[in-house]
C-alpha cells in the first residue's frame, strides 16, 4: 500500500520530467540494494529565481565508506555542494567537491553548514511541491531522493 502511494506521488512529479528520467525513478523504488538512508530531505526556496538550498540527513548503514561527489535534479540546471562559514561577522559560502561518509556514519546537510545549492530552476516551484534529486557517489552509485519544497521560514 505504501509503495503504491509512493509510486503515485512520483508519477505526479513526473509530468514535468523527461520520460527516461521517470522510468529510472519508477524502477529505483523496486530494486533498492543501497545501504544509504536519507531522511528529512527538504529544499528551501525563496520566490523568484534565487538559488534554493537543500538539506537532509544521510546515514551510511553499510560496512564500507562512500564518497558523495554531487547531486543532480531535472528541476534545476545545476546543483552544487556548498559549505557556509563566517569571517568577521560576514556569512560566506564556498563549493566543495566531495564528502567521505564512513561505515555507520551519519552526516547532516543543515542551515549554516553544508548544503546543496540548487541553481537556476527549470520551471516555477511552490511550497509543497516535490523535487526529485539524485545524489551521486564516487563508486557511480546513484541515490534518488525526493525533496519537499519548504519556505525558509519553516527551518
Ligand atoms: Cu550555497
Amino acid at each position: 500500500m505504501a509503495y503504491l502511494m509512493h509510486k503515485t506521488m512520483i508519477k505526479r512529479t513526473c509530468r514535468q520530467l523527461a520520460f527516461t528520467t521517470c522510468a529510472l525513478l519508477l524502477t529505483a523504488g523496486v530494486a533498492q540494494a543501497q545501504s544509504l538512508d536519507v531522511t528529512n530531505a527538504r529544499l528551501s526556496l525563496l520566490p523568484g529565481n534565487t538559488p534554493g538550498a537543500g538539506y537532509f540527513e544521510l546515514h551510511n548503514t553499510g560496512d564500507e565508506g562512500v564518497t558523495l561527489v554531487g547531486a543532480e535534479s531535472p528541476a534545476f540546471e545545476s546543483v552544487e555542494m556548498h559549505i557556509s562559514s563566517e569571517h568577521n561577522g560576514m556569512a560566506h559560502m564556498h563549493a566543495f567537491e566531495s564528502l567521505d561518509i564512513g561505515p555507520d556514519e551519519r552526516i547532516e546537510f543543515a542551515p549554516k553548514g553544508q548544503h546543496l545549492m540548487f541553481m537556476r530552476r527549470v520551471a516555477p516551484l511552490n511550497e509543497g511541491d516535490e523535487v526529485e534529486v539524485v545524489l551521486t557517489f564516487s563508486d557511480e552509485q546513484r541515490l534518488p531522493v525526493t525533496f519537499n519544497v519548504v519556505s525558509p521560514a519553516s527551518l
